[in-house]
């Protein structure tokens, strides 16, 4: 007999990659991810390993309420202690976004205070890693950071056993809310079996790409950076054996071969990568990966690069933010731009070479426009360099985002600049009447880019190089010019390709061999979407038994 029951739900929207465009075709921009819920699946693992009964309900944007009713009706009992709600991402982005995806949000609220009236002896919790993705919903309690450890006194406290649970109340609106601060309270890093375990009942399919986490927190403390474990010493990994189970669990289980790493950094140190390619050669398949590293180590560290190669890390999210030796070196990413530049082309030539026995290469750089030192000129000279350099890829271009204060007070970790940038002599701050003049003679065209910069919670910023409408201004123009990098994406980076694969369209080797294009692939379409849902139908019928 289990120690009690939970059912954790889990699912984001997708947004697609190039959110500004105007894709009136693409069902408004958002469509539910086919990506498994991480968090609900690794809070149900532990759950397990102490003796409870915890099932995961994926996808949840893609069930109608009705769908949903029917599965808890089923599947609610009497020792259900707990509802979850794994929340990825705040709406941000989404709801600003078009009808469609307003209405679907409220919705997913609605649906949530509906489930809570239907049952109101369950508790509901909410679980994130900042309290600002959780504030829209109603819940009983609302834990943010990795919840291992806090999951576990919490359950304990629902059943009146002993625990040591501290709440915190926090006001909102006018309101009070309970809060669980895994982070400050239940600190569950390291972790070095951070596995997760799926069941038969989630009905995992070989195509999908699961995630993985290598290890948790990032060793740097970059001054933008936002991530909830920033400046970690000492060993985060994963432990060798707890890695070699989850992934020959899932292969021969599932025939699961491809994943996306969670890790904030993965090449951070070249031992870590030598203890896992160890694993990885021992195993009787080659898994493929894709996640977070920094440009900077891997050009610095080409020993690793062997390692890296054979773990089957062929696909890369590289964060430069920026070419200008100055502002990268501000904000902590410091090597000289012209080494930086000639290292990625050896990297890009070492993991493409045929010849050698190697070939698969897949990446993604994202650039950030607007850091103290950036200059037009500077940001372009750099996005060029890219588009010249580094063809047949993805990139992303962020402007510089600094949450402004009711944004920061939600966050777990909020960057440097969110806490500093007052008290520093760096950043001034521009009024929204400021901005309103500065669009005055020359206005901002692209409609979303006036709902981002006119309406997002943001500091305004300005500094001796730049100000955030600039900035935005020249986002503006990049998507007007067809030959700016804005318009060279050639295909779709690490945490896009699950959209191209799990319903079997393509395959790993199309996305390292292939770019958007007549001869390679489709971006997605209309049809892509629809069996997206097809996939999503599926899983939701045998879900409810009807297959
Ligand atoms: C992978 C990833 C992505 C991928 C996601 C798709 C994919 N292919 O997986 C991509 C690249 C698309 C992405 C995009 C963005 N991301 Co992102 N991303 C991540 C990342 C690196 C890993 C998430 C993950 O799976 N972690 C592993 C699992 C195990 O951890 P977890 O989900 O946090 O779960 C733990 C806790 O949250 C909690 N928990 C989770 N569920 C539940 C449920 C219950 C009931 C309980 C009690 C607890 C609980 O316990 C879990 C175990 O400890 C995280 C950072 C990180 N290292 O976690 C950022 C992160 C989730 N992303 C973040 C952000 C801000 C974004 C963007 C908005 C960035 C941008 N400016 O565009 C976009 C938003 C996209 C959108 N749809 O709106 C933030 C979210 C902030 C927040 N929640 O407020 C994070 C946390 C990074 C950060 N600290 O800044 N992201
Ligand atoms: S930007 Fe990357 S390297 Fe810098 S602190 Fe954040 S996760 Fe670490």
């Amino acid at each position: 007999m289990s120690k009690g029951h939970m059912i954790i739900m889990g699912g984001f929207i997708e947004l697609h990659d190039n959110m500004f465009e105007q894709a009136d075709d693409l069902t408004e921009y958002w469509w539910p991810s086919l990506k498994r819920s991480a968090g609900s699946h690794r809070i149900a693992t532990v759950l397990r390993e102490e003796g409870y009964d915890v099932e995961v309900l994926d996808f949840w944007p893609a069930w109608s309420r009705l769908q949903l009713i029917q599965f808890f009706q089923t599947h609610v009992r009497e020792d259900t202690l707990a509802i979850g709600l794994s929340v990825m991402f705040p709406f941000g982005n989404i709801a600003r976004k078009g009808v469609g995806a307003k209405k679907k949000i409220l919705e997913m609220l609605q649906t949530i205070k509906f489930l809570k009236e239907l049952y109101p002896h369950v508790k509901f919790v909410g679980g994130s890693q900042n309290l600002v993705s959780l504030t829209d919903w109603d819940l009983d309690y609302y834990v943010t950071g990795y919840a291992e450890l806090a999951i576990s006194e919490l359950l304990k406290y629902f059943k009146r056993e002993f625990n040591t649970l501290k709440i915190t109340e926090r006001k909102l609106d006018h309101k009070k809310i309970n809060v669980i601060d895994s982070l400050h309270d239940y600190p569950a890093y390291p972790m070095p079996t951070a596995h997760i375990k799926y069941e038969e009942r989630d009905y995992i399919k070989p195509t999908e790409v699961l995630s993985l986490e290598l290890s948790r927190g990032c060793k740097f403390a970059c001054k933008f950076c936002a991530f909830s474990l920033l400046g970690v010493r000492g060993d985060y990994s994963r432990c060798k054996d707890s890695l070699r189970e989850e992934l020959l669990d899932n292969y021969n289980k599932w025939g699961v071969t491809n994943y996306n790493c969670t890790d904030e950094t993965i090449n951070d140190k070249p031992e870590k990568l030598a203890k896992y390619a160890e694993v990885i050669r021992s195993l009787p398949f080659q898994p493929h990966m894709g996640g977070f590293m920094r440009a900077d180590l891997l050009v610095a560290k080409p020993s690793t690069w062997q390692d890296l190669y054979d773990m089957g890390l062929r696909s890369h999210y590289y964060g430069l933010e920026s070419f200008n030796h100055e502002a990268a070196k501000y904000v902590g990413k410091g090597m000289n731009p012209d080494k930086l530049k000639s290292g990625l082309l050896e990297v890009q030539k070492w993991f493409k070479d045929k010849e050698a026995g190697r070939g698969d290469y897949n990446v993604h750089t994202s650039i950030i426009l607007g850091l103290p030192g950036e200059t037009k000129e500077s940001f372009l000279e750099g996005a060029d360099w890219l588009k010249n350099n580094f063809g047949g890829h993805s990139y992303g271009i962020s402007v510089l985002y600094m949450g402004d204060s009711t944004m920061a007070n939600f966050l777990s970790h909020p960057s440097e600049f969110e806490v500093t940038w007052r008290e520093g002599d760096v950043f001034r701050q521009l009024s929204l009447e400021d901005l309103k003049e500065l669009d005055k003679a020359d206005p901002i065209k692209d409609p979303e880019i006036r709902t981002e910069i006119f309406e997002r919670n943001q500091v305004k910023w300005e500094h001796d190089t730049m100000n955030i409408w600039d900035a935005y201004k020249t986002f503006d123009e990049m998507m007007a010019d067809p030959n700016s990098l804005k318009n060279h994406v050639s295909g779709p980076g690490p945490f896009s390709y699950h959209r191209f694969l799990t319903t079997g369209k393509y395959t790993m080797q199309d996305i390292y061999d292939n770019t958007y294009g007549e001869n390679g692939f489709e971006q997605i379409t209309d049809s892509d979407i629809n069996s997206h849902r097809e996939f999503l139908n599926d899983y939701i019928n045998k879900k409810l038994g009807k297959e």
